[in-house]
């Protein structure tokens, strides 16, 4: 639907763009006819969980693609970081960025280690490997950096630091299977990475994932912990959990993983749609891959600039969902805002300028296999059509007097767009 009046926005009683949501993480479904046979065998052999064959084909399955000795899957990927954690006798204080999803925070806190948020780089929004030693203490015993949104962090840096100070390093890499650095895979760094093979991930295994590492010692450790500790049928040898991956799972993702290759193709299609149909508005920058290295490009992330596009995020946002485009503002606020870091440290924020300024810019948007190309400039055109009367969506959301600038052409004709100046007006 072409609007051509801010009061043609769903938020303002217009019609929605879209008749069905479009989310942000919807999940990729492989051949179904592929599944369902990996299903049929799985009820025929009874045998569901524990180590089970499709698990075992998806874990040397894994460890193939990313190059690592060892894959260990689990039932998710918080719980693969707390077993990652405690395999590697991670206690006291670990430093993590505050700029990731909760999880990570939480699978340290869980343990009682206290999480010590470092600031993120705005060059890739991943932890900034120059502040992290001034965070050290006598009470650090790691490094737990986040490949943010499949941007893998500065490895040599982290490397170096981690080494230098005799901390382990462990990356929360949830959003990067299937990224590299350097050429090298996201899976194969540190003393151990933990993939998320969650329903919104780009592989899923319903809920899962994995811990990867080439350290034998710890894998073998990793793989009794998350089958309570067991040694032997009858016998315990650690303190363990049930971390297990079932056989579904298991089978899901094998189904995934045929679809790879298409899976990635249609990611970076949109990838490109959206940069293409992103590039010239102002104040909006999509963060962009690094077409050197492979990439998932499963999250596609916008950064508002509020004083260029005249509208704030938390607006922005607000108008793209009542046009059923869910986008989504991950990760808002970040864990320092959340509980309960928020009350253990008040004051956490001050030495986290980036992420203070950053979560409050970010939007990711809606990609892979449920969204085509033409949803994506549909999409555009909306977004386009919200910056070009940023100024005055925002006044009339605020209750401000309305200032509408109707535009001269059909929405759906970019390439006739008109540039606008900063401030919302129109170059003819
Ligand atoms: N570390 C990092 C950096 C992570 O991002 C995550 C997880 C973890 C660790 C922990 O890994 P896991 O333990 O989850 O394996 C979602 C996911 O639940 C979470 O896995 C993910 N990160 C995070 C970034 O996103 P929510 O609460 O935002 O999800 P939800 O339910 O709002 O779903 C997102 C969108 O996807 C919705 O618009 C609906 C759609 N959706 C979702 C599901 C589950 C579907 O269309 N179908 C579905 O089945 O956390």
């Amino acid at each position: 639907m072409v609007k051509s009046n801010i009061n043609d926005l769903g938020i303002f009683g217009g019609k929605p763009a879209f008749n069905n949501k479009l989310h942000v993480g919807r999940p990729n479904l492989g051949d179904r006819q592929n599944f369902l046979e990996r299903l049929n065998e799985i009820l025929d052999r009874n045998w569901l969980t524990n180590q089970g064959p499709c698990v075992k084909e998806f874990e040397e399955k894994i460890a193939g693609i990313v190059g690592v000795k060892h894959c260990i899957a689990m039932c998710n990927g918080t719980v693969a970081l707390e077993i990652a954690i405690r395999a590697l006798g991670l206690t006291g204080e670990v430093i993590l960025p505050a700029f990731t999803f909760v999880a990570t925070a939480h699978a340290l806190q869980w343990q009682e280690i206290t999480p010590v948020f470092c600031d993120i780089s705005p060059r890739d929004y991943t932890i900034d490997a120059t502040k992290i030693e001034k965070m050290i203490t006598p009470r650090t015993t790691a490094i737990l950096p986040v490949h943010l949104w499949g941007h893998v962090c500065n490895i040599e840096d982290l490397t170096e630091i981690a080494r230098r100070n005799g901390l382990k390093l462990l990356f929360d890499a949830s959003h990067a299977f299937g990224c590299s650095y350097h050429g090298r895979m996201a899976g194969t760094f540190g003393d151990a990475e933990v993939f998320s093979f969650h329903a919104t991930k780009f592989i899923n295994t319903f809920e899962g994932g994995a811990v990867v590492t080439n350290n034998d010692e710890l894998a073998d450790k990793i793989r009794l912990m998350k089958n309570f500790g067991f040694v032997g049928t009858d016998d315990v040898g650690y303190i363990g959990t049930n971390g297990k991956m079932n056989e579904v799972s298991a089978a899901m993702g094998l189904t995934s993983l045929e679809s790879i290759d298409d899976f990635i193709s249609i990611n970076h299609s949109n990838y490109e749609q959206y940069q293409k149909e992103l590039l010239r508005v102002p104040g909006l920058q999509l963060i962009p891959f690094d077409e050197t290295e492979k990439c998932n490009y499963q999250y596609i992330v916008l950064e508002n600039n509020e004083t260029l596009t005249g509208i704030g995020r938390d607006d922005l946002v607000e108008v793209l969902r009542s046009e059923n485009i869910l986008a989504r503002r991950y990760f808002y606020p970040a864990c320092h805002k959340m509980e309960p870091y928020r009350s253990y440290f008040p004051h956490a924020g001050l030495l986290l300028p980036e992420t203070e300024r950053l979560m409050h810019q970010v939007i990711s948007l809606p990609t892979g296999t449920s969204i085509g190309i033409e949803d994506v400039s549909r999409i555009c055109e909306i977004i386009r059509f919200v910056v070009a009367n940023g100024q005055a969506i925002s006044d009339k959301l605020s209750g401000k007097t309305e200032k509408v600038i109707t535009l001269p052409f059909a929405m759906s004709t970019w390439e006739r767009r008109p540039q606008t100046k900063a401030n919302g007006a129109i170059i003819s």
